[in-house]
This record gives structure tokens, C-alpha cells and sequence, in this order.
């Protein structure tokens, strides 16, 4: 069922991302589902606006806001499980610090149109970007709850600039849209089990259909500058700590974070 790690780290390096297949028992996903349920229902009555109007994720299910202890501490139990756990270190070997999860489900508006994009777009200028995407880049790992048509990635973008192609696309230049098609994109269509791991940086865009719901768990290395996209919400309190099997991916950002307050 898992492949030899050092071949998943080598894949990712080369490609930026790697599918482990059927990784998730049923059980597992029934259970991660049981709660993540619960939080969208809260979630999409309390932006029902939002929802309704354009959106197309959610974010921080870790935090307080909607779902109760018992339900948090299952969701950071199942971040850092044994099964998780393996798969992050397999990538970042050392310190691997949790950052946010998201929740990405179908636009209400059925006619919304996806998106190509690398994640560092929303922070960085074009000549930013093209340093930026050197750097160490934020890991996803997508957990879909139900079978979806998934995701579609440039493999190698993680690595490099882009195309002409591309980037007349990405960035809507040219008479073109950022939802067209790009002929070096490749679907990964998923299935609930299965375990998505890409890099944000990366050019992807989300397949909408099928009323998926996947969780999308971020992580970075710690010796990377991200610790001011952590939201203190988002991560567990001593009372959670103390309830989970193995706390170190949310002690690395809390280590983190309390260096910065010094
Ligand atoms: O699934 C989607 O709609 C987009 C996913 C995405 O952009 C991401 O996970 O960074």
C-alpha cells in the first residue's frame, strides 16, 4: 500500500506532488468525516452569503469557532497520526510545523469557474514570484472525504517559471482566462482513501464536481518564514495537547510562534 518514503520524497522533488492510493481505511475517513461534517454545516449557515456568492473553501477547521473539544481533538489526532505524520516527514524530515487546514468544496454557483494559480501569487509581485518559488515551499496534503474528479497540477512547477503558456493563463494575459486549459496540466482524479501531497507553489487548480469535500492539511519547515500565516485559533491549548497521541507537528509551531514573542 506505501511506497518506499525515499521514493515519495524523490517524486516530490521532481514533480511536486505524489498520490498514495487507498492510504485511508474507511473507518478513518467515516470518522474524519463525521466531524468535518459538522463544521461545514456550521460554517456554510454562518457565511451563507459568502457561500452563496462565490466561495469555494473554507478555512481554520482547527479553530474554536465551530467545532467542540471532542471534535478538535479528533481532527488533530487525525493531522498527526501515525499515518500523516509518516507522509509529512517523509517530505520535511526535520521540524515539519503545522500551519492551517482548508476545506474545499463545490461553488454554489454552479457556473463558477476554477482557477489556475501558485498559492505565493496573493502575497508576491511576477519577480517575487519567480524567486519565491526556489524557497521552500508550503506543503498540502488533500484528504477528500468522497470521490471527486480532484485536482490538476503542472507537474514540475514547483521548480520552475512558466511557459509562455502558462503564464498568459495564470496571470489572464493575452485574451486568456485563468479557468482555461493548459496542455502541460495533468487531472488527478482522487478517490476518499486516497492521499494527495503537493506543493503550493506549484501550478494547480481545483476539478469542481461530484459534491466533493476534501481537506487540505498545511504544513511547512520550521526554518522556513511562514509562522505569521498561523492563526493562534487554529492550534491546540494545553488542554488539547494534552490529549493528543503525538503533539510535535503543533509544538513545532508553537515553539514558533513563542520565539517570536521574545
Ligand atoms: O480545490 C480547489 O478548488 C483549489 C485547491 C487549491 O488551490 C489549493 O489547495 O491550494
Amino acid at each position: 500500500m506505501l511506497d518506499d518514503f525515499t521514493q515519495l520524497q524523490s517524486r516530490y522533488d521532481q514533480q511536486g506532488y505524489f498520490v498514495v492510493r487507498n492510504y485511508f481505511s474507511d473507518a478513518e475517513i467515516s470518522a474524519l468525516k463525521n466531524v468535518i461534517l459538522k463544521f461545514h454545516q456550521a460554517w456554510k449557515q454562518d457565511n451563507a452569503q459568502f457561500y452563496q456568492q462565490e466561495a469555494f473553501n473554507s478555512s481554520l477547521i482547527t479553530g474554536s469557532k465551530y467545532l467542540a473539544f471532542d471534535d478538535r481533538v479528533a481532527l488533530f489526532n487525525f493531522i498527526s497520526s501515525k499515518k500523516m505524520m509518516a507522509i509529512i516527514e517523509s517530505v520535511i524530515a526535520t521540524k515539519p510545523a503545522f500551519m492551517n487546514t482548508q476545506l474545499f468544496f463545490d461553488p454554489y454557483n454552479r457556473q463558477q469557474k476554477n482557477f489556475w494559480h501558485r498559492d505565493c501569487q496573493y502575497d508576491h509581485d511576477v519577480e517575487a514570484q519567480k524567486t519565491v518559488i526556489h524557497d521552500t515551499q508550503v506543503l498540502h496534503l488533500r484528504v477528500p472525504l468522497f470521490d471527486e474528479l480532484g485536482m490538476e497540477l503542472v507537474p514540475g512547477t514547483h521548480k520552475r517559471w512558466d511557459s509562455a503558456e502558462e503564464f498568459d493563463v495564470r496571470d489572464e494575459r493575452n485574451g486568456k482566462l485563468s479557468s482555461d486549459s493548459l496542455s502541460t496540466g495533468k487531472a488527478i482524479n482522487l478517490a476518499a482513501g486516497d492521499l494527495l501531497v503537493f506543493s503550493a507553489d506549484m501550478i494547480h487548480r481545483g476539478l469542481y464536481g461530484l459534491d466533493r469535500l476534501a481537506l487540505d492539511v498545511l504544513v511547512f519547515d520550521s526554518s522556513a518564514d511562514f509562522i505569521d500565516y498561523v492563526d493562534d485559533d487554529c492550534l491546540p491549548d494545553i488542554s488539547i495537547l494534552d490529549k493528543l497521541n503525538d503533539p510535535k507537528l503543533f509544538k513545532n509551531t508553537l515553539d514558533l510562534k513563542s520565539m517570536g514573542k521574545v
